[in-house]
Order: structure tokens, then sequence, then C-alpha cells
């Protein structure tokens, strides 16, 4: 029977999935939400992760396992709280976890931790990765072997307090006619640790070669940036976040510019939307995640997945999470 558009597991709350084909089967990285009382704002403060558990299915229709703790954050020198949406890369046979969380100063960082095994337990670095911030890292590790790390999230994400390239909580927030804020993008160090290119914001533009607004709730970027490559061009699909769509943007080059290009998936049960898109055995599949085994509650949500259809002129058919309306 299939599980498309079902809960993968039921027994703990799982958000913000990052799934990749490795070894032949899918491995999924989501955050781990944790049932609490407390009140959601606008600051993330609801989102109370402390560990990552990996899961698994040997393909699409076996039953997804819960691999366990692959790290938790007081084996983390460096992280505070707030676990988030963490991504994982495969380079020369070993398997990276990158993950967000904030520091001892309350401020959002990337850490990485490394393992033998897709499933973990990862060892983590004993500092953050120099030179990070905000949140939601996703890598792409591209046909050449060079790998690209893309991250950054607004609001509780602190993307937009970085603009002057020193944290400012009071910096000013684009609006209307501002151009928008594109997510960081750098190429990533050959041992997977550090940044080695400068990381740059990408650029979206519309489709008279504009780079789209910050008033453009529609089509900007918010957060949970992920890429993926289909017929040598690449696609930076992400939220965005107020209006809760998954969009997508196309270029010839990882650094971009990108051009929006379309919806991916209209808005699930929750605030927040966040998802990837993974190959496997010549299907695409979305991971996505919704509040549906909470009935609703945002910081308590499950993760699913559908198949994907990218046609052969490379657009995106948009999916309903719920069916077709
Ligand atoms: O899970 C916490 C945050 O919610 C993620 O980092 C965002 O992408 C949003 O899904």
């Amino acid at each position: 029977m299939s599980q498309q558009r079902k809960p993968l597991v039921t027994h703990i709350f799982t958000a913000d999935p990052s799934a990749h084909t490795f070894k032949d089967k899918i491995y999924i990285y989501p955050s781990h939400d944790i049932p609490h009382t407390g009140n959601d704002d606008d600051d993330g403060g609801e989102y109370q992760m402390e560990d990552y558990h990996v899961l698994s299915m040997d393909n699409p229709d076996a039953p997804c396992v819960d691999n366990g703790c692959a790290l938790h954050m007081k084996d983390v020198p460096w992280v505070s709280k707030q676990m988030w949406a963490p991504d994982a890369a495969c380079k020369n046979g070993k398997y990276y976890l990158y993950f967000p969380a904030r520091d001892h100063e309350g401020i959002f960082r990337l850490g990485v931790a490394v393992s033998d095994d897709p499933a973990g337990p990862f060892e983590p670095e004993k500092d953050y990765i120099p030179g990070s911030y905000s949140i939601d890292p996703a890598v792409l590790t591209d046909d050449d072997g060079r790998s690209y790390i893309v991250y950054g999230g607004l609001w509780g994400g602190q993307l937009e307090m970085w603009q002057n390239g020193t944290f400012d909580p009071d910096a000013h927030r684009p609006e209307g006619d501002e151009p928008a804020i594109g997510p960081m993008f750098a190429e990533l160090t050959d041992d997977m640790k550090s940044f080695k290119t400068e990381p740059k914001h990408l650029v979206i533009l519309d489709e008279n070669g504009a780079p789209l607004k910050a008033g453009d709730e529609d089509r900007r970027y918010f957060e949970g940036p992920w890429m993926h490559k289909f017929g040598g061009k690449y696609y930076l699909s992400y939220s965005t976040g107020t209006t809760h769509y998954l969009v997508y943007a196309v270029s010839d080059r990882p650094e971009g510019p990108y051009t929006y290009r379309g919806r991916i998936m209209e808005p699930v049960l929750g605030w927040t939307t966040h998802h990837s898109i993974v190959e496997y055995h010549g299907k695409w599949y979305l991971f996505y995640h919704d509040c549906e085994l909470s009935g609703g509650i945002n910081h308590r949500r499950c993760v699913k997945f559908l198949e994907l259809k990218i046609h052969e002129d490379g657009t995106i058919e948009k999916v309903w999470p719920y069916g077709e309306q």
C-alpha cells in the first residue's frame, strides 16, 4: 500500500525533511519536533528541538524506519538550543550532517557533524562553521564533485539581521519595492567542513529579469532552500513563508542568478512549509511536512512525501497537498 501523503512516522513529530538517495535507499534527515504547551511567536520560539533522528526507507513503497538519535545538542559544545532544519551530504565515503542551532549568544549558526554511516551517529565539530549564520542549510554535490551550500531564513531565522555583515537585531526589514533578501550561497571546502568561497546572496529574478521585491510575498525567498539538478540546470526551491507556498527558480549556474518559474505546492496545514526533492530509480519525489498528526499544532509536524512530475521541458507540475482543488 502506498505511503504517499501519509505521516511517515507517527511515534515522534518530524519536520523539515531533507531526503537523499544513499546506498540505494532513501534517507530522510528531518527536524525532531518536541511537544510543549508554550505559545507560538514570530521568532520561532515554539520550535525547541534538541536532537536529530535519521529516517530511512529501502524504497518508496517500503516501511519507514527510525534509526534512533543520530546527534543530540548536549554533544555539541557551541549549541545552546533549537536544533532546526538539517541536511546531509556524502563525499568520499563519509556522511556529513549540516544543522542550524542557536549558539550561547542566541545567534543561529550552522554546524557540521561526520559519520561513516548515513544513519549516524554523527560526530560534531567542536565549533560552528566559521563565518556561518542563520538557518536551513542544504547541500548539493555537483556532477564534478564540487559541493555547494545554500542557507538562510527570515524572521526567526535572523537572515535580515546580517545585511551589513555583522549581527544587528534591530536591522531594517526590507519591504515593498525594496529588493528581497535571497538565501546565502557558498562552495564548501573539499573536507566539507568550511566555506571555500565567501558566502553571497543568491539573486532571484522575475520573468523580466528584475530582482524579486521584498513585497512580492507570493514569490520572494523566505526560508527552507533546496537545490537539485535536472537536465543540466540548477533548481533552487524554497518556502515563501508568510504566504506558505513552495516555489522554484532555475539557473544555468549554481551561483545564479535564478529565474522564478512557479509554484511546486499549495499551502499545507500549519504555518511552516519545508521540503526537499530527490530522485530515486528515475522517479522524482517531494518530501514535505504538515501538521495533520497533531491536528494543526504548528510545532508538532509530520513528514510526508509524494511523487513529483518534472516534465521534459524542465517545468515542475504543481501539487496540492490534499488532492487537487
Ligand atoms: O523547524 C524550524 C523551522 O521551521 C525551520 O528551520 C524552517 O524552515 C521552518 O520549517
